[in-house]
């Protein structure tokens, strides 16, 4: 490894979902989340969405990894490990059950300022995402989600709360988490859009089948949830100027899988919609020229209104994280398989690269691809907000877990990351996703486990929740207290 290094003031920070880690899903006041009706995935790799809560079905998210009762365990690993921030979500559901209630729940607001403080005792640093996987299930069922545009101002009195309450404690907010993700049929879900019946999703083998107006509404609540963003950072510059508000955009790095230039074509343009769409919009606060495109081709109304031109304008982003885990290729021709799962994405496999036991491909390259391409755009801040690798992990006989592999990609893209400040883009910090082991996104597995800490949790619900240090907790500890100098595994 090069002699590259890290300025001193990198920021090393952990990075969390209360919806996936929190679990007490009822308790002090919580009311449901969209996450709280799905279930563990069967055996392929499939989840269903059920209306009811049905006993014959796991649903992980209701117990998390229980940091709603252990957060000051945890905190303290992370501390340990030498991490200096933490990027996690308040949940709208802990202050506004239902998304309609006039009032925050005091308990809800309780359990943040618990949180902030326990890491004021360590002095690390709260980065909060207010959008991560948590919508209101009420707020679904009503309106049909981010489509409505009243659920803007709903978001927004949630958001006045949070930036209100913790004024003076929190300078970092991001409004959605990889808001990109609404640009592909799999993101209606998570944008609160739910069909009234039950259903199954998986990331990889269901591709939804939309309709015209279902398409329309998928963009008319990204269009709904940019214009929620947009006001957000408006919102809290005013009720505290020192605050920085971020974008957060799920890295999707497509590489073509040949030097056949219709490849190339196809690999921009893969980039163009999940990537640039949001980037060009969170960063200069309009629709590019492809973008239009893209909706006049396929005909979507996005029901935006000309006076949202000026407010996405004001309400542009000063810095750009992405959350990064891997890249995948694309072809022109159609015949080609696309057999290569990502981040809520499904490309093709590229032969040059190894992939993770889920069939992320592991690629440390493509990290500093990405980072040049987006300061090469926008020229603004750029922190990599989540990266990391998950693994089907036990506990051995000495109660750790030996996981080398966890090792290994973290130094691969710490290196990456140095090579990154070395071509002299502004790379603010790197957050660890997940420093505790917690339930997947895409599968609802805990087994999917991407922690230096082992939870004893399993996928039918069994264990005690007791934490164990897995092998890389040393070896982390050691790259984090020489600011990423030591990378040696
Ligand atoms: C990101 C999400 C996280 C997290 C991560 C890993 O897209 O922001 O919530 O889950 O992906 O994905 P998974 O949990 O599916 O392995």
């Amino acid at each position: 490894m090069s002699e590259l290094k890290l300025p001193e003031n990198f920021i090393w920070g952990a990075s969390i979902c209360g919806a996936q880690c929190d679990g007490a899903w009822k308790e002090d006041g919580k009311g449901e989340n969209i996450l709280d009706h799905q279930t563990v995935c069967d055996s392929n790799k499939t989840r269903r969405f059920t209306h009811e809560i049905n006993p014959d079905y796991y649903y992980p998210n209701h117990d998390g990894n229980d940091f709603y009762h252990r957060y000051k365990e945890d905190i303290g690993y992370m501390a340990e490990l030498g991490f200096k921030s933490m990027r996690f979500s308040v949940m709208w559901t802990r202050l506004y059950p239902t998304g309609e209630e006039e009032l925050p729940n005091p308990k809800g607001l309780q359990y943040y300022h618990n949180i902030i403080n326990e890491l004021k005792k360590y002095d690390m640093e709260p980065v909060i995402m207010l959008s991560h996987l948590d919508f209101p299930y009420h707020l679904a069922m009503k309106y049909g989600g981010w489509s409505d545009r009243r659920v803007i101002d709903l978001f927004l009195k949630f958001c006045k709360t949070v930036v209100t309450e913790f004024k003076g404690d929190v300078k970092k907010y991001i409004g959605f988490n990889e808001i990109n993700i609404l640009c592909q049929p799999i993101g209606s879900t998570l944008g609160g859009i739910i069909p009234d019946h039950d259903f199954d999703l998986n990331i990889v083998k269901i591709v939804p089948q939309e309709s015209q107006e279902d398409m329309n509404k998928r963009f008319r609540a990204l269009h709904n949830q940019f214009v929620a963003a947009a006001k957000l950072a408006i919102m809290a510059r005013e009720i505290d100027p020192e605050i920085k508000i971020g974008g957060c955009v799920s890295g999707k790095c497509i590489y073509p899988l040949t030097p056949n230039p219709k490849d190339v074509l196809a690999a921009q343009q893969a980039m163009q919609i999940p990537d640039w769409f949001v980037g060009d919009m969170l960063v200069k606060g309009e629709y590019s020229y492809f973008a239009k495109r893209y909706l006049e081709r396929n005909n979507i109304d996005n029901g935006a209104l000309p006076e949202d031109a000026q407010i996405l304008k004001k309400g542009t982003i000063d810095f750009y994280t992405i959350n990064y885990y891997s890249s995948g290729c694309i072809s022109s021709d159609d015949s080609v398989a696309k057999d290569c799962a990502m981040n809520m994405f499904i490309s093709t496999k590229n032969p040059y690269l190894e992939a993770s036991e889920w069939g992320w491909q592991i690629d440390a390259d493509g990290l500093r691809y990405l980072c040049n391409e987006i300061y090469g755009r926008y020229g603004i801040p750029i922190m990599i907000l989540e990266n990391g690798i998950g693994a089907a992990e036990q506990l051995n006989e000495n109660n750790t877990v030996s996981d080398p592999y966890r090792k290994e990609y973290i130094a691969k893209h710490i290196q990456a990351m140095k090579e990154v400040i070395d071509d002299g883009i502004e790379l603010l910090g790197y957050y660890y996703w997940a420093p505790i082991d917690l339930v997947s996104a895409s599968t609802g597995e805990m087994m999917k486990r991407y922690g230096f800490v082992f939870v004893d949790h399993y996928d039918d619900g069994s264990g005690t929740m007791k934490r164990y240090k897995k092998e890389s907790f040393e070896w982390m500890k050691k790259v984090l207290h020489s600011n990423g100098e030591d990378l040696e595994y």
